[in-house]
């Protein structure tokens, strides 16, 4: 029987690629949308299937993380046999500005959609794996290299919130004797990372640099180390880890960590531009507690299920910067079409 599979926070850059790889897999998916005024679900419309076509086997439901009634309606829909909870208010520093907000969707969403599982499972008897987002962030000021056995140091409300999580989904795996694991995945970047997070802030910068749509880049802290690999190898790692005979906690890393300064001599010097002549440091984006240096350990999902990266870091710097040159070209164009709109209306 083709397998079924429900995510939570489809729209996501992780969500995407997750959902390619689930639907090359056979698998039926469905995903929780959160509703909102202007379209979201950008990230996946390449694979957006009309809710009049039969066959389909992708399937979107509104739902979000604060509404339990929600979350239980769409289980009892979708009959999921596995739930990946990638839904999170997921930025560190916008988690300082909103921590009650995180705290509710992060820790207590998974408690939610964990107690919502939990009842599914009782009252059908059926088996369901579950896969938990966790963070590297969780380690937060913890030396590195970080693996499985390092006590987590979380420095932010983001990350507290995820400490939170992974202890409720260990604990229902532990008490009810669930297939719950925890990912502890390090960053991971792609073309579809959000605006904001700071490789995609630099890449896009390079492209509207490039294309004559900006002169300056703001940013804080250029010194915190990051292991980033390629989302796309990430969601792999998830995957496996609910196909594994036992669930578990599983770090997801490359081993390999860079400096913001770093990653902004590979995307300049990528695009032959020197960085120093256009980045600008703003206070602004300093965190109130920065986590400085996270290098990850992934031995422990190497050996268990043969998981390994395969986008070293310039591939991937390379891949985003190619991406965002290109989407300022087509921003720039599009820029031109509406200003010659507007001279020819007038
Ligand atoms: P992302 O791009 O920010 O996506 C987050 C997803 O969660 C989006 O679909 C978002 O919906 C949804 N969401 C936000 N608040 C929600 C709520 N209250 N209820 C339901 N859905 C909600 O994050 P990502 O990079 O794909 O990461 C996926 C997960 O892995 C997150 O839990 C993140 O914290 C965790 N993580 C990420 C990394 C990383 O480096 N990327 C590393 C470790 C862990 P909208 O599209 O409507 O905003
Ligand atoms: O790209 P970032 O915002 O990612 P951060 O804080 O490491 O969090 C990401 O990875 C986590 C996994 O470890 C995820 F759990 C989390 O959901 C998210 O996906 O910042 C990376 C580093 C930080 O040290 C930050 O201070 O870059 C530094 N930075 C310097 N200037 C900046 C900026 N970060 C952002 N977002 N914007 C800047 O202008």
């Amino acid at each position: 029987m083709p397998k079924s599979a429900l995510i939570i926070g489809i729209t996501g850059q992780d969500g995407s690629y997750l959902s390619e790889l689930l639907l090359a897999k056979g698998y039926t998916v469905h995903g929780v949308v959160r509703r909102s005024s202007s379209f979201n679900t950008a990230r996946i419309n390449h694979i957006y299937a009309d809710p009049h076509e039969s066959g389909r086997r992708l399937l979107l439901h509104y739902g979000d993380l604060t509404d339990s009634t929600g979350l239980r309606r769409v289980l009892e829909v979708s009959v999921p046999d596995e739930i990946y909870n990638l839904g999170a208010q997921s930025h560190v520093k916008v988690s300082f500005e909103n921590p009650e907000y995180t705290a509710d969707s992060v820790a207590v969403g998974t408690l939610r959609l964990l107690d919502c599982m939990r009842d599914h499972i009782q009252h059908t008897g059926r088996n369901v794996r579950f896969y938990q987002a966790g963070s590297s962030e969780m380690f937060g000021a913890a030396k590195p290299p970080q693996n499985e056995e390092t006590p987590f140091y979380p420095r932010s409300p983001y990350a507290v919130s995820k400490v939170a999580a992974h202890w409720y989904a260990l604990n229902y795996r532990e008490a009810y004797n669930f297939f719950v694991s925890n990912g502890i995945l390090f960053n991971h970047e792609s073309p579809r990372r959000g605006e904001t997070f700071v490789t995609r802030k630099i890449t896009r910068a390079v492209g509207r640099i490039k294309a004559g749509l900006q002169k300056k880049l703001y940013l804080g802290n250029l010194d915190a180390r990051r292991d980033w690999g390629f989302a796309g190898d990430y969601v792999e790692a998830m995957w496996m880890m609910l196909q594994h005979d036992e669930p578990g906690d599983f770090v997801v890393a490359t081993g390999e960590a860079y400096s913001v300064r770093q990653f902004l001599d590979e995307a300049f010097g990528h695009a032959g531009l020197d960085w120093n002549q256009y980045v600008e440091i703003d206070p602004q984006y300093f965190r109130p507690t920065e986590v400085d240096y996270l290098l990850g350990d992934p031995s422990k999902a190497r050996k268990a299920f043969g998981w390994k990266p395969r986008t070293p870091f310039r591939e991937l710097v390379r891949m985003m910067v190619d991406s965002d040159v290109q989407l300022a070209l087509e921003e720039k164009y599009m820029a031109g079409r509406t200003a010659a709109g507007v001279a020819s209306s007038r």
